[in-house]
């Protein structure tokens, strides 16, 4: 059993995870009441894997995540306004209303985002430790991604570049035991995932995502090797996620006495319960870091509620189109200098409808097919 940090990192600890246990059950309602829309990932039950993860890192450190992902960018230090606001798609979110829940992006913490695309933010994260070992300075970069990541063919390219490199980097698997609804038994040949990156040269350690203490002297190490020895790591964090997937899920892959008996391990809970036994805190301590989080996330709803969404003609605003590679009515044709059809919108008054029935005259050119299947079309697929 790891010993307690101080005082004031245990309370700190123990405030950044009811935070998010509050924040997410928060962002749950807000979603049933429909001012949340697209989709929404929880992560109740793997507060532990990262706040033990963030505490270890430095200021100066870079932190790259899923979709799921809202604990990260809380606990990195982005406001609950900022988060909760981003949930509303509202300007004064920290992706200034236009990613939503899985993309959110702090680039003053360093929270280089929130990913919608399975193993997609891997080798971004070695590009970032590439940039950092160029540019000579001292900055680690860690990468969480889920079990079910680890089968992306991203994970083989970007440790195989990353112990080849000597990448300052850490990935970090939050194996939460599910890719959607698949058991990672089923999804995965090796399941001690951990040992799934050493025939690329990254090795792997795994530790107790229940455990705040043992993520953050786990990942602890795996930065300190990362800076010092210019050696990648692999850290594997074993938890589960007591909500579903995401907001939609039935949730008929595991039974309910699964869940109820992970639910004993609460990581907030236990620690909780810890800093009381060892007298750091008392029970009375407790209830109050748990209002004063209740309090936070309810003004961040109230900030999210008045804070306006971003005007329709910002719609266009920092979108990267390129040239002639991408063929679509949307795309700049960079060969001639004047301005172009959908290139001057917020002149374009008429011209943005037209546009838009452009496209979508563009879209239903496509011929149709019976047989494909149109599942993410229903939006099953988040
Ligand atoms: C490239 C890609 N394929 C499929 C999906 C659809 N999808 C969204 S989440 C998910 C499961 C991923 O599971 P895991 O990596 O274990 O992360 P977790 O959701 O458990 O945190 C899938 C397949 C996607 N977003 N991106």
């Amino acid at each position: 059993m790891h010993s307690l940090p101080e005082e004031a990192t245990s309370r700190e600890v123990l405030a950044k995870m009811s935070l998010i246990r509050r924040f997410e059950e928060r962002a749950g309602e807000m979603y049933a009441q429909a001012k949340v829309g697209g989709f929404l990932h929880l992560c109740i039950g793997e507060e532990a894997t990262v706040v033990g993860a963030t505490q270890a890192l430095r200021e100066t450190d870079y932190m790259m995540s899923t979709y799921r992902e809202h604990g990260q960018a809380l606990a990195r230090g982005t406001s609950p306004e900022a988060v909760m606001a981003e949930l509303f798609g509202k300007e004064g979110g920290c992706s200034r209303g236009r990613g939503g829940s899985m993309h959110l992006f702090d680039l003053e913490k360093r929270f280089l985002g929130g990913y919608g695309i399975v193993g997609g933010n891997l080798p971004l994260a070695a590009g970032v430790a590439f940039a950092s070992d160029y540019t000579g300075t001292e900055d680690v970069t860690v990468c969480m991604m889920g079990d079910g990541a680890t089968n992306q063919g991203t994970f083989g390219e970007s440790m195989n570049l990353a112990a080849l490199w000597s990448l300052p980097v850490v990935y970090m698997v939050i194996n939460n035991q599910f890719g959607m609804g698949t058991a990672i038994h089923r999804h995965s040949a090796i399941t001690d995932l951990s040992k799934k990156a050493e025939g690329m040269g990254v090795p792997g350690v795994k530790c107790d995502g229940m455990d705040v203490l043992d993520v953050h002297a786990c990942v602890t190490e795996a930065v300190r090797k990362a800076r010092e020895e210019r050696s990648p790591q692999l850290v594997e964090a074993v938890t589960y996620r007591f909500r579903g997937h995401s907001m939609a899920d039935p949730e008929e892959y595991r039974s309910k006495e699964e869940v109820a008996e992970w639910r004993k391990r609460d990581p907030v809970l236990a620690f909780a319960g810890r800093l009381v036994e060892e007298g750091v805190v008392t029970e009375d301590e407790v209830t109050k870091i748990d209002e004063e989080s209740i309090a936070r996330v309810d003004a961040a709803v109230e900030f999210a509620d008045e804070s306006p969404f971003p005007p329709l003609d910002s719609l266009y605003d920092d979108l990267y189109v390129m040239g002639g590679q991408v063929q679509g009515w949307y795309s700049v044709d960079e060969r001639s200098p004047e301005t172009h059809r959908g290139e001057d919108e917020r002149e374009a008054g008429k011209v943005a409808q037209d546009l838009a029935e452009a496209g979508a005259a563009h879209a239903s050119d496509e011929p149709a097919d019976e047989e494909q299947d149109l599942s993410y079309r229903r939006g099953e697929d988040g």
